[in-house]
């Protein structure tokens, strides 16, 4: 007897500066994926979707073959399966280390279910994750690289998989954990003035965007920008995210469990 879809599901992104060392090539952060992967079965979420970033495993590669650019040669090929297997590795300690912790997780490689078009998601097969769901597996995809119909192949970012997925799915809510408490005013590591911002709507949104990027540092900002534009399909279709930071015990766990926490909410 299988149950149908009956309680909305969480999508949850794990970004890759938390779960890898960014600075050391194909360095996990073996700590962190234990810490959260216990703070996920604690929370014992009914519906859960999990989508992991690069960090330093996918994003080094890629960048080696210019993979970005879409193929180009015929020796990015090679690149292509290269990256992917990198990803692949880290997602088998993050599903490990979860299956350890007695969730069901199951590996969804984006590469064999996702086509883009210029870098956007243009098909999903949604059918095995929604059957998942069902039979309350918890799916475990990554940012990933996949065929892509015009540019040959494309990287897709974990963030838009969220996005798209959440809207997809009909998610109850999203939620991004990162290496920073959330959205500031500015760039909290060099300006005091910024402040974390716990409540926004795309309004509020739509006039912070020139502040954030002004703020100097490109990582941080260029990554929120970033997350920002993807998440927007998915707040303003009702879904609301918030962004924790994941560096943080127990942040995680609370955003999974509905209840108050340091972050920013964003909702439509
Ligand atoms: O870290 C990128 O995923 P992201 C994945 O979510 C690759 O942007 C293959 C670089």
């Amino acid at each position: 007897m299988v149950r149908e879809l009956s309680v909305k599901p969480i999508v949850m992104k794990l970004g890759g500066s938390v779960i890898t060392d960014k600075e050391k090539k194909l360095t996990p952060n073996l700590p962190a994926i234990e810490r959260l992967a216990n703070e996920i079965s604690r929370a014992n979420v009914l519906s859960l979707v999990l989508v992991h970033g690069g960090g330093s495993f996918g994003h080094p590669v890629a960048e080696q073959y210019g993979l970005n650019e879409g193929y180009k040669d015929s020796s990015q090929v090679m690149g292509f399966s290269i990256t992917h297997q990198a990803m692949t590795k880290l997602n088998k300690l993050i599903v490990g280390s979860l299956i350890n912790h007695n969730i069901p997780a199951v590996e969804v490689q984006p590469s064999s279910c996702v086509v883009t078009k210029a870098g956007r998601i243009q098909s999903m097969e949604e059918k095995p994750l929604k059957k998942m769901l069902e039979m309350e597996f918890v799916p475990v995809l990554y940012g990933d690289v996949v065929v892509d119909s015009e540019a040959g192949f494309a990287i897709l970012s974990g963030d838009q998989i969220v996005s798209s997925l959440a809207i997809t799915l009909d998610a109850r809510r999203i939620v991004v954990g990162v290496d920073v408490d959330g959205l500031f005013t500015g760039d909290p590591k060099t300006d005091s003035s910024a402040r974390l911002i716990q409540h926004i709507t795309l309004e509020g949104l739509k006039n912070l965007e020139p502040l954030i990027e002004g703020s100097k540092v490109t990582d941080v900002t260029g990554g929120m920008l970033g997350k920002m534009f993807e998440l927007k399909p998915a707040v303003e279709h009702g879904i609301p995210a918030i962004i924790v930071n994941a560096t943080e015990p127990n942040r995680v766990y609370r955003a999974l469990k509905g209840e108050k926490v340091v972050g920013t909410v964003i909702e439509r």
